[in-house]
């Protein structure tokens, strides 16, 4: 206490006697505006530990304008008073070691400027590390808040077109692309960097944003998860990629389980993003020991629901055994084909893990595409369990026969969770480098390699 009562004391003096000598840095934080509409806007704020390996963190900052106020934080204890804010770590980034950082950001409102915050300090310690807004300048863009020459730039708003996703041009297209980890779990790898690596060095085009709502997800914080999702949906859309909100039902296997959650929770994510071209709905991860007439009753209250506010934006529907086409359960396509879901502009969904399931899978997919509108919202190199080997000969089989068939994907998974599917090395979400090849697993290497060939987007 007195030490830090000296320190304090001293540092009082420092600023009284002006800047002439730079204090010892302890901390920095990187504050970016990453989007901003009429009266609210929503900001990143990275903290890097400078100094000794800190167990425990609370942020303070001051908002300047009377008028800004956090509205939601995430991967944080937000809280405000008058013009302070404080932002404590969480259990899982409290703990930075020296150079570490935390991600975390907030919704905010303001109503007269919004100039950045000040006065930035990290238990107590001024964080006298550049305070940056680069990302407050928009790149260019259509309007719309996408840059061009991105997928969602050229692309645009997507539709339902016979069995295949189309573009603006109503030409089929395939989109591939990362779908993260459990965002309860692994939010700290969804921030600027990692975000920039897959938009820029992987050339992905689509986000999957893996919301779980049980197993500590959505059903314990909906509002925080909501607000986390809709802040990954602006970051994928700043870069121009679209962004798949997967309202992953995983256990219980039945979606009927959450339905008064998955229409609350579509409700209002349609509402919020209607007026976007990049987000695609997926209204149910994996069904699971439950009929197809069932995942069919759950599909058409929840549609509807999303229709209402978002009427353009395609939905995609999870399917029998574990979204196998019913394979998995010893069914398959038929089921589905002979009783579809009653509503326009919708696929199907469709996972695989290579080292589980091979030729009939295959097969089926082969058959099923001519019938059904597919979208591979999820698939593994490795088992059906998400660790194991990757297997390189069924991984290469798939993503050929999905290339030829134009079906989009996303990868399980963009994180460094210590597991196979995992693209990035274990510890890789610690950092800030997220780039090149020495972070990739060797699933990571096979599927960055698939990813990051030149798009084929046919306009005009
Ligand atoms: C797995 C994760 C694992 C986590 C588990 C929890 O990889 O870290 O402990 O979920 O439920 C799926 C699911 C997906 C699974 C994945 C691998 O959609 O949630 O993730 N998988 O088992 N279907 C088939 C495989």
């Amino acid at each position: 206490m007195a030490l830090l009562a000296a320190c304090a004391t001293m540092l009082g003096l420092m600023a009284l006697v002006g800047p002439a000598a730079n204090a010892a840095t302890g901390c920095r934080v990187d504050y970016t505006v990453t989007n901003q509409w009429q009266g609210g806007f929503q900001a990143g704020v990275k903290i890097t530990n400078l100094g000794d390996t800190v167990r425990g963190w609370t942020l303070k900052f001051t908002l300047p304008d009377t008028g800004q106020k956090v509205v939601q934080g995430w991967s944080a204890a937000w809280s405000q008073s008058g013009s302070t804010v404080t932002v404590a770590g969480a259990d899982w980034n409290g703990t930075l070691a020296t150079g570490a950082s935390a991600d975390t950001g907030f919704v905010g409102s303001f109503t007269g400027a919004n100039p950045k915050p000040t006065a930035f300090t990290l238990n107590g310690v001024a964080c006298t590390g550049s305070v940056d807004d680069g990302g407050s300048t928009p790149p260019p863009s259509d309007g719309g808040g996408t840059p061009t020459g991105t997928p969602v730039g050229v692309n645009g708003q997507l539709h339902v077109c016979g069995v295949h996703l189309c573009n603006q041009y109503n030409h089929p297209i395939q989109l591939r692309g990362m779908s993260t980890h459990g965002i309860q779990w692994f939010s700290q790898c969804y921030n600027a960097a990692s975000l920039d690596a897959l938009a820029t060095d992987w050339k992905a085009d689509l986000l999957r944003i893996a919301m779980y709502v049980q197993e500590d997800g959505y059903e314990t914080d909906p509002a925080g998860f909501t607000s986390r999702v809709n802040g990954l949906v602006d970051m994928a859309e700043a870069r121009g990629m679209y962004a798949l909100i997967d309202f992953h039902t995983l256990t219980p296997g039945d979606p009927n389980y959450n339905l008064d959650r998955a229409k609350t929770f579509f409700a209002s994510v349609a509402a919020r993003n209607a007026a976007k071209k990049n987000v695609i709905y997926e209204i149910a991860n994996e069904p699971n020991g439950v009929s197809w007439a069932a995942i069919k009753n759950y599909a058409e209250q929840v549609i509807p629901v999303i229709r209402a506010a978002d009427p353009d934006a395609v939905v995609i529907v999870g399917t029998r055994g574990w979204s196998s086409l019913g394979v998995s359960d010893g069914s398959n396509e038929s089921e589905i084909v002979n009783n579809p879901v009653n509503a326009a502009n919708i696929m199907y969904t469709f996972h695989f893990y290579a080292a589980s399931h091979k030729d009939n899978y295959r097969a089926t997919v082969s058959r099923a595409a001519s019938q059904l509108p597919l979208f591979v919202t999820e698939f593994g190199t490795v088992s059906a369990t998400g660790g194991g080997a990757v297997d390189q000969a069924s991984s290469t089989a798939w993503l050929d026969l999905l290339d030829q068939l134009k079906i989009s994907y996303a990868n399980w998974t963009y994180s460094d969770a210590p597991e196979g599917s995992a693209a990035l090395k274990p510890g890789t979400c610690g950092g800030s480098d997220y780039g090149g090849s020495a972070v990739l697993t060797e699933s990571g290497a096979l599927v960055k390699s698939r990813i990051s060939t030149p798009d084929d987007f046919p306009t005009g």
